[in-house]
């Protein structure tokens, strides 16, 4: 076992067992969501994976630890604790090394999963290319993580806060392939469609698993995005969201918000913009998500990688 790995009963059992395991971040827990909603739907979320047949392993950092499975203590720790940090790739070594305690972000939690064998992580929305990136360079390490780190990644897309036409020319650059699911569109987070189509439409997780495992028996290693579009009748009417975007984006420059600090500015202002109905679409993506990711770990199995 790995020295910085800790696993927790449940997911320790499942890898004994060999079943399906699934990884989830817990930046959306501590920076995504406010509490006590995020505790609550990271339970919801973890629940859903088991009733899917998978078994869910949230990963934190906690004294010194690459926790891979929290317990409920652990959960609520995370989800009400305000001085969390957001830990990136950048940032794993200090947080391990300080013993404080850690959210990990996409890339983050990529890179965990991977130490720990794990190939599905299901997640509510990736970073990306963030708009006027060609003057700020702001691009979320998510991208190259995507890039060099073999773990599949569920989310509901990219959310129009970031330029999504960039987005996927990085993801392409990099040779990460986009899949969407159930619709060719890939989408924008908060809504079904962002204008741009995925690379390839799998719609069963049998043709999912197949396609990855693939992947990496080629020896193409890295990530791949899977995307699911919000349910239909969860999602925000676009008008609605464009307008509250572009608020939140002018908020934000004006308030000159720099580096990490930027998505969860942009993630909460537009919480309260849209007085919590965005947090019930962004808690709807997110089961729907784990659906997704359970399924697409249990068909891995038949497609061992
Ligand atoms: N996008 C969302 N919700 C989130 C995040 C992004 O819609 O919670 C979080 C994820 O943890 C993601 C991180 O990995 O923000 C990206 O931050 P940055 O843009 O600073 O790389
Ligand atoms: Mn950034």
């Amino acid at each position: 076992m790995h020295q910085f790995l800790s696993y927790s009963a449940e997911v320790a059992n499942a890898r004994a067992a060999g079943k399906p395991v699934v990884a989830l971040e817990s930046t959306i827990i501590s920076h995504g969501m406010p509490y006590p909603q995020n505790v609550q739907t990271a339970q919801e979320v973890e629940q859903i994976i088991r009733d899917a047949g998978a078994v869910p392993a949230t990963i934190a950092i906690i004294g010194g630890k690459i926790c891979i499975g929290l317990s409920p203590e652990q959960l609520e720790l995370l989800g009400n604790s305000p001085d969390a940090m957001k830990v990136s790739r950048r940032d794993l070594p200090y947080v391990l090394s300080t013993g404080k305690l850690g959210a990990t972000t996409v890339a983050a939690t990529m890179i965990c999963a991977e130490l720990a064998g794990i190939h599905v992580f299901v997640t509510g929305g990736i970073g990306g290319v963030h708009r006027g990136a060609e003057t700020s360079f702001d691009i979320s390490a998510d991208l190259q993580e995507l890039a060099r780190t073999s773990v599949a990644v569920v989310c509901a897309g990219v959310k129009s806060i970031l330029d999504i036409g960039l987005t996927l020319e990085y993801l392409e650059t990099h040779g990460v392939p986009v899949v969407s699911v159930g619709q060719p569109g890939f989408p924008a987070f908060f809504t079904r469609e962002s204008g741009f189509n995925a690379d390839f439409q799998l719609d069963t997780p049998a043709e999912q698993a197949s396609f990855i495992n693939t992947k990496w028996k080629l020896g193409l290693k890295g990530g791949v995005v899977v995307s699911a579009p919000v349910p239909q009748d969860q999602a925000m009417p676009k008008a609605e969201i464009d307008a509250i975007t572009a608020q939140a984006l002018g908020e934000a420059a004006a308030g000159g918000v720099t580096g990490k600090k930027v998505t969860p500015f942009l993630l909460a202002r537009i919480k309260q913009l849209t007085e919590g109905r965005s947090l019930a679409t962004n808690i709807a993506l997110v089961k729907n998500n784990a659906r997704v990711g359970a399924e697409l770990a249990r068909a891995l199995l038949e497609h061992p990688v």
